[in-house]
């Protein structure tokens, strides 16, 4: 699933822009035949979640079907090669009609798909293109939820995570045009030889014609600098590229070499596709992360791709703030939580030498809609009893893949997340942890660590998962969920004692902090602090932190959240979850001036043994 791009033998054209809008809240646009085009002439933005456009809020809640029409001139010039619309991604589950045919079918709502339209556009002409995209949550994919009837017949979004299901088409679409013989795919991965690096590469080619010897079609692949010299090159579909003196990728240094493939058949070029490619190890040794064999303590964020009026919409602005932010105090890293991003974010952590855990949407694997806050008092749910569990085994395996099929030559990329807060004080998840880990394991051509973000309950001596991961990620309430206010001297103790549990275990492996924070109204100040005021985020922190700083193996710390965000409404949430360190606005919040005094004194191997 290569990103598009242009080059000698490939085109990409951005189809994003107003497109054509209904909801099918009478569930008759199959029967009527959407497919050939929507009825009235309501439009909206895409790319862009549609539920914060509008003022109805039986717009904002709805849940079901929703179909977006828009037009697409492809070029007669095109003729002869393959032709397809990509969709950075639909949420939930999608159905691509081109000229009324089925294109494609998809399910999972935050990676991207093909829909190859070769034999059924029409050229030099105007194409249409429908997409059925449908929002409604069930145990049987990620991210899990339900969908309820109401009363009145009104169907609505019940998940079992902490996040508005925002929906639609919340990604860049692109037409795309690439040779019948093509580079399919390439992995990459990094050895450091004193200062050269070597590079193994594979690179996948696709549309072979019947009859024509592979051999006679050569690969090529040529590296760049950043002053687009030539460093070196190879040929064949695997092999190794030796860099001399190799400038590597690191924390705020995203030096980035320009790979150059090719297939072509003598002087003919067949294909050509480049990337955008950084040189780094990374790995897990003993109690450190190790970034190019050196230590680096995580400091910085779980996120969300979330914005005032377009939702979960990709929105480049806000993607801009956001690393300016991130860069102001002093964070390295951030977690997609709880799904992959858009791909544009990734190559923005590339440029800017920011380090991400990308978490696949396994979130909401513990039937309750609220589990931040009730897996935490030790509530069971036997999740993983369900006779759902295969269906969405298969589908949580193959997001699994497809994640890292789509971010695996990203240098900002140093972990896979391959759940949230999952149930793991039964038996019965065990099974399912060995194959999803052993998935990723298998997929990733640079074999990098996988962890899971552990809930409350998933302790020292309650969780039957932890052994899977490379590292341990932990999201911790302690002065929040429980004993927050006056009682936080008793939290700050019962983390110690849970701290003290996961030393015991001498696991001799990291443990970072994927989650801590609490709930914070930007208005309120108070002294002394109360809960949700920002003094008490500030003590909170503090305590937190006193407790990360007495333990060797903690190796880093991503406070929960960046920014405040939507979620569902409810007596848990003032109109979304506060814990930001900036509002949803992207201004800081006490809080952030006291993470930027702590992020940028503390060394970048803090804690190295
Ligand atoms: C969690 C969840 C996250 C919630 C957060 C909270 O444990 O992973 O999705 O938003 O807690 O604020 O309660």
């Amino acid at each position: 699933m290569l990103y598009p791009r242009n080059s000698a033998t490939r085109r990409a054209v951005s189809m994003d822009g107003m497109w054509k809008f209904s909801l099918d809240g009478k569930q008759e646009g199959e029967e009527k035949g959407w497919k050939d085009g929507l009825p009235g002439s309501e439009m909206i933005p895409v790319p862009a979640s549609f539920q914060d456009f509008y003022t109805d809020k039986d717009i904002r809640e709805y849940t079901g079907d929703v179909w977006y029409e828009t037009e697409v001139y492809v070029p007669g010039e095109w003729k002869g090669k393959e032709v397809a619309i990509r969709f950075g991604s639909a949420t939930h589950c999608a159905k691509v009609y081109v000229n009324g045919m089925q294109a494609a079918a998809h399910e999972g709502g935050f990676l991207p798909f093909l829909a190859v339209v070769t034999d059924i556009v029409q050229y030099n002409a105007f194409n249409r293109v429908v997409v059925q995209v449908n929002n409604e949550l069930s145990e049987t994919r990620i991210p899990c939820g339900a969908t309820k009837v109401l009363k009145n017949g009104k169907k609505m979004s019940k998940p079992y995570f902490d996040f508005f299901n925002y929906s639609g088409l919340q990604r860049p679409v692109k037409l795309i045009a690439y040779p019948k013989e093509h580079v399919e795919d390439y992995s990459v991965s990094f050895e450091f030889d004193g200062a050269d690096a070597l590079i193994h590469y594979s690179v996948e080619t696709a549309g072979i014609q019947e009859g024509v010897p592979q051999e006679a079609h050569e690969v090529f692949v040529d590296l760049y600098d950043a002053e687009k010299k030539q460093v070196s090159s190879a040929s064949g579909r695997e092999g190794m590229i030796r860099v001399p003196e190799a400038h590597k990728w690191d924390v705020g240094d995203g030096y980035l070499y320009e790979i150059r493939i090719q297939i072509r058949n003598g002087q003919e070029l067949i294909d050509e596709y480049s990337d955008r490619i950084g040189i780094r190890t990374v790995e897990v040794r003993g109690r450190d992360i190790l970034l190019n064999g050196r230590k680096v303590y995580l400091k910085g964020f779980g996120k969300h791709e979330d914005s005032d009026i377009v939702g979960r919409g990709f929105n480049i602005g806000v993607m801009k703030r956001d690393f300016e932010c991130m860069k102001w105090i002093g964070a390295n890293c951030f977690r997609t939580s709880h799904y992959p991003y858009s791909e544009e974010i990734y190559q923005m952590a590339d440029r800017e030498g920011i380090l991400i855990i990308d978490e696949v949407a396994a979130v909401g694997l513990f039937r309750s809609l609220m589990n931040f806050a009730e897996a935490s008092t030790g509530k069971r749910t036997s999740f993983f009893q369900a006779p759902t569990i295969p269906e969405l085994l298969a589908h949580h395996l193959q997001c699994v893949e497809d994640m890292i099929c789509r971010d695996k030559n990203h240098p900002c990329v140093i972990a896979w997340s391959l759940f949230n807060e999952p149930e793991t004080t039964d038996d019965a998840c065990v099974p399912y942890f060995e194959k999803i880990f052993s998935r990723a394991r298998e997929v990733d051509p640079q074999k990098r660590p996988r962890t899971f973000a552990m809930i409350g309950n998933s302790g020292p001596d309650t969780c039957k998962c932890y052994q899977f991961s490379d590292f341990l990620s932990l999201n911790r309430y302690y002065g929040w969920y429980s004993m927050g206010g006056y009682e936080i001297s008793d939290a700050e103790e019962a983390f110690r004692e849970e701290m003290d549990g996961w030393a015991a275990k001498q696991m001799n492996k990291p443990v970072i902090f994927t989650e801590y924070g609490t709930d914070t109204s930007s208005a309120e100040h108070k002294l002394p602090s109360v809960m949700w005021s920002q003094e008490y985020q500030v003590e909170y922190l503090e305590m937190c932190h006193r407790v990360f700083d007495s333990y060797d193996f903690v190796a880093g710390e991503l406070v929960w959240n960046f920014a405040d965000f939507q979620t569902t409404e409810g007596i848990m949430r003032m109109n979304g979850n506060k814990k930001g360190i900036f509002t949803r606005q992207r201004q800081p919040k006490a809080a952030a001036y006291y993470f930027k005094k702590r992020w940028e004194s503390l060394p970048r191997d803090y804690k190295k043994g």
